[in-house]
């Protein structure tokens, strides 16, 4: 692993995060060589959710360790960034909104760990890049932070796609409609112009929350990379390319110089998606790669279709939507993505109601604050909205299905949800809140708090 920069935070190097994990108890060395060919996703899925992330020490046929895991357990993530589980959606809106008012610019280094070794040929198969589920397409890139340059103002866009390999230096992309690497695309292609793009692998936290941050909160016009700045607490080191203008980010792992040329497509997928259903196959952007760099000791960076992506993208939304409800809406505390909502399609949303129609003003700006939503639920304050058992008391006890359901037809939402074919479909609010004024009848009936001190008193275990 590369040599830490002095003063660089440990959230901003995968190297050193790797290091802290294992030195906290919270890494798992697979040791024996694995197959990057399921066997490595069918092994690491035993530890999906768990409080440790994974190492592949070896895999078959190539050279570098294989991480997973980070975005797996807030619990994790939490103990990285050193704030409390349940405070991470607020410290996250609260870097954002640091970053929307003073923008911490990346800067362009000369050299980084990531330009240590450039390989003289681009081969693909010789990065152990795995293939996940058992109807996957082949193997996937889905950790690789994309950088690309608005074509007409060179404004820098941070993302994450899924890229297929389709060849030894071919891929093919995945975007979704509305993405700003699809107006990229649209805008270079109207001008007869290639797209060139950066993939950077292995990248600490900071700048895949960047990558992830939603549109609505980094708009097209701002260089979303200083995001990660932002929870660095320091400027984030770009390199330049080497045969475009596109930079990478210093200190990845692993960095591929790209670009997709007008009217090249290529047959994708199917992937397991973070739905729970494979994504279809269909023509989509290709890509070539033009060359590799990497760290002299790499390590490759996967991710896991499930709750992994729940807790990138989904907290990334999350944090949003609570930004913007806090400005909108009087009396909102929480809101959460929940997981059976697949991380970003259910927002449970915690509020103080002060008003009658409060609740449904916040069900309005939720819908509006992020677009793949398609239910919301919004709850009083003695409701645990972590809890699904306790948000299906509310709805259970407290909606009236008369009043407090709203139905909006025909509208656009993520691709990926089948039941939004071609981005259409409908969505649902429910104001699972108590009628306003309170009554009594709604009050939550609660033992008191009492402490076992001094109870003498004897626990057998039950019975097998
Ligand atoms: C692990 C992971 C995989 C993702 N895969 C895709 C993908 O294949 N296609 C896509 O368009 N968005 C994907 N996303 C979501 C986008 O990266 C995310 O919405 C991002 O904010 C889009 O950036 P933009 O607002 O600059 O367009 C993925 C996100 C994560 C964290
Ligand atoms: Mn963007």
């Amino acid at each position: 692993m590369a040599k830490k920069q002095a003063g660089m935070p440990v959230v901003a190097d995968l190297g050193a995060i790797i290091e802290r994990l294992d030195r906290r108890g919270r890494l798992v060395r697979v040791h024996s060589e694995v197959d990057p060919v399921h066997q490595l996703a069918g092994i690491a899925a035993k530890f999906e959710g768990g409080p440790r992330a994974l190492l592949f020490e070896k895999v078959r046929g190539s050279r570098y360790p294989v991480f997973t895991g980070l975005y797996w357990s807030r619990a994790l993530l939490a103990d990285l960034f050193g704030h409390r589980e349940q405070a991470l959606p607020q410290y996250v809106s609260d870097c954002i909104r640091n970053w929307q008012q003073r923008p911490v610019d990346p800067v362009v280094v000369d050299g980084g760990p990531v330009l240590e070794v450039s390989e003289p040929t681009v081969d693909l198969s010789a990065l152990p890049i795995p293939t996940h589920a058992e109807l996957d397409g082949g193997p996937y890139l889905d950790a690789a932070v994309v950088i690309a340059r608005d074509p007409e103002t060179g404004v820098r866009n941070a993302s994450i796609q899924r890229f297929m390999v389709v060849g030894k230096d071919r891929l093919a992309i995945n975007i979704d409609a509305g993405r700003h690497l699809e107006a990229y695309l649209h805008k270079a292609f109207a001008r007869g112009e290639p797209l060139p793009f950066t993939l950077n692998v292995g990248v600490g936290p900071g700048l895949h929350f960047a990558a992830a941050t939603p549109a609505e909160a980094a708009p097209i016009d701002t260089d979303e990379l200083g995001i990660a700045s932002e929870f660095h607490g320091r400027a984030l080191e770009l390199v330049p390319g080497t045969v475009s203008p596109v930079e990478m980010v210093a200190n990845a792992m692993f960095a591929l110089e790209c670009e997709m040329a007008p009217g090249e497509l290529h047959e994708e997928g199917p992937f397991a998606e973070v739905t729970g259903y494979y994504a279809t196959v269909a023509p989509r952007p290709l890509a070539r790669v033009k060359r590799i760099h990497r760290r002299r000791r790499p390590v490759f960076q996967t991710i896991l279709s499930g709750a992994e992506v729940f807790n990138s993208v989904g907290l990334l939304g999350e944090a949003n939507v609570l930004a913007l409800l806090q400005k909108q809406v009087p009396g909102v505390k929480d809101v959460y993505f929940s997981h059976g909502g697949c991380g970003f399609y259910h927002a449970v949303v915690q509020i103080a109601q002060k008003r009658a129609g409060w609740a449904k003003q916040a069900l309005m700006a939720a819908f509006a604050a992020f677009p793949p939503l398609k239910m919301v639920t919004v709850v009083d304050d003695d409701v645990d909205i972590r809890d699904p058992g306790d948000v299906e008391w509310a709805m259970a006890t407290r909606l009236d299905p008369r009043h407090g359901i709203m139905v909006i037809e025909n509208v656009f939402g993520h691709g990926l949800n089948p039941s939004f074919p071609d981005y259409l479909g409908s969505k649902v609010g429910f104001d699972a809140t108590r009628p306003f004024p309170h009554t009594p009848a709604y009050d939550r009936a609660r033992v008191r708090e009492a402490s076992l001190d001094g109870v003498e008193l004897s626990v057998p275990d039950p019975a097998a």
